[in-house]
């Protein structure tokens, strides 16, 4: 038997990670990417890694301070992620978490699998009973809701830099004509053969979603993503069933058990968890059951470097999100070909710091 790895420390930095195309959702503009690195070192020298993004700088401080309060309860533990997420799920009930712990949990878990996979000496997909294989993705780095005449040249932009074959945009503007001619501008450059998926980012009321989605229903978007507030699993089953083209909302699901809550209430056409809300590996792997048993697609959110390991063992595979965000400090970020992305033939996730670049955007 091999010896058990165990837990020496966790060592958090945050980083401000300078992104090519600015992001500028509904909910407004992310200038910079602040992202928590973690590295969970063992007493066999092995380093699991992983990163959280914090969304917001404002909230990248506290990631680091539950991080390190959480890695005192852990410190000497065997790097056995199902056992370290009861013993903190346990330690936090009365707090719940959702939020900064919520992150800090999940980082800590895909820091911990990547460990074990290392140790194992395979890649993640492989620990996980699978193998590595392309998955099928999209380019999501851009699209955002800004100037509509520069849209049409960006999608054929990002199509080309990975051999796309799909792409998403984003959507909600205050005035709805210039998010119908934001779609048709795009869709007249890619033509009918390119996948077009678009996301409100939870921008619009009840009413205005059955409006908006009732008229985009004839553009041919393969899917409207968050049209309302990502709770109201009652207004999206009803949107769902007004609107024909389907309804996709999950990044904002925390934990198997707001997924079994959404599909339960058929809130949605197509499920795409986030790996940092949804738990961390451990939590995928939960929900990837249940969109199993409920028959429905599953997709990533962000984070493709470990969703890609994720995806491979989901039976209800959909679509990776392509986002480049990590990229600048990584060793080998992740490689796009013809569509798909590749997931590293090497022990572990295939996370390696550039340490050159993380010296540069640490954040002091
Ligand atoms: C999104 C989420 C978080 C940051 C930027 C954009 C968006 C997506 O909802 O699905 O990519
Ligand atoms: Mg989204």
């Amino acid at each position: 038997m091999q010896a058990a790895l165990t837990i020496r420390n966790l060592r958090v930095r945050p980083v401000s990670v300078p992104v090519r195309i600015q992001p500028v959702a509904a909910t407004g503009a992310i200038p910079t990417m602040p992202l928590v690195l973690i590295d969970l070192e063992t007493d066999q020298g092995i380093t699991g890694r992983a990163y959280t993004f914090a969304i917001t700088p404002l909230a990248q401080k506290p990631v680091v301070e539950a991080l390190n309060g959480l890695a005192g309860l852990i410190k000497g533990d065997p790097v056995a992620p199902f056992e370290i997420d009861a013993k903190l799920k346990k330690r936090l009930t009365l707090l719940d978490t959702p939020g900064v712990f919520g992150l800090a949990l999940a980082g800590i878990d895909m820091a911990a699998w990547d460990a074990v996979a290392q140790a194992r000496g395979v890649p993640l997909v492989t620990l996980l009973g699978g193998h590595p294989r392309p998955v099928k993705a999209y380019n999501s780095c851009g699209l955002w809701v800004g100037d509509v005449a520069k849209l049409p040249d960006q999608a054929a932009q990002l199509l080309a830099e990975g051999n796309f074959s799909a792409v998403k945009m984003r959507l909600g503007r205050d005035d709805f004509a210039q998010d119908l001619a934001a779609v048709r501008a795009v869709k007249a450059r890619i033509g009918d053969s390119v996948t077009l998926m678009c996301d409100f980012n939870q921008r619009l009321t009840y009413n205005e979603a059955i409006r908006r989605g009732r008229a985009l229903d004839d553009e041919g978007l393969y899917w409207i993503e968050e049209p309302v507030r990502h709770d109201d699993y009652a207004g999206a089953a009803k949107i769902a069933t007004e609107v024909k083209t389907p309804i996709q909302i999950g990044e904002n699901l925390l934990t198997s058990f707001e997924m079994l809550q959404a599909l339960e209430a058929r809130a949605m056409d197509f499920v795409m968890p986030d790996v940092q809300r949804i738990g961390g590996v451990t939590g995928w792997l939960r929900a990837a059951t249940l969109a199993h048993a409920f028959g429905m697609e599953m997709s990533s959110h962000l984070f493709p470097e470990i969703s890609s390991h994720l995806l491979a063992v989901t039976p209800t595979c959909h679509y990776l999100e392509y986002v480049d965000w990590a990229a600048p400090i990584l060793e080998e970020p992740t490689v796009v070909r013809d569509g798909h992305v590749t997931i590293p033939d090497k022990p572990g996730t295939g996370i390696v710091w550039n340490e050159g670049a993380v010296a540069k955007f640490i954040v002091q």
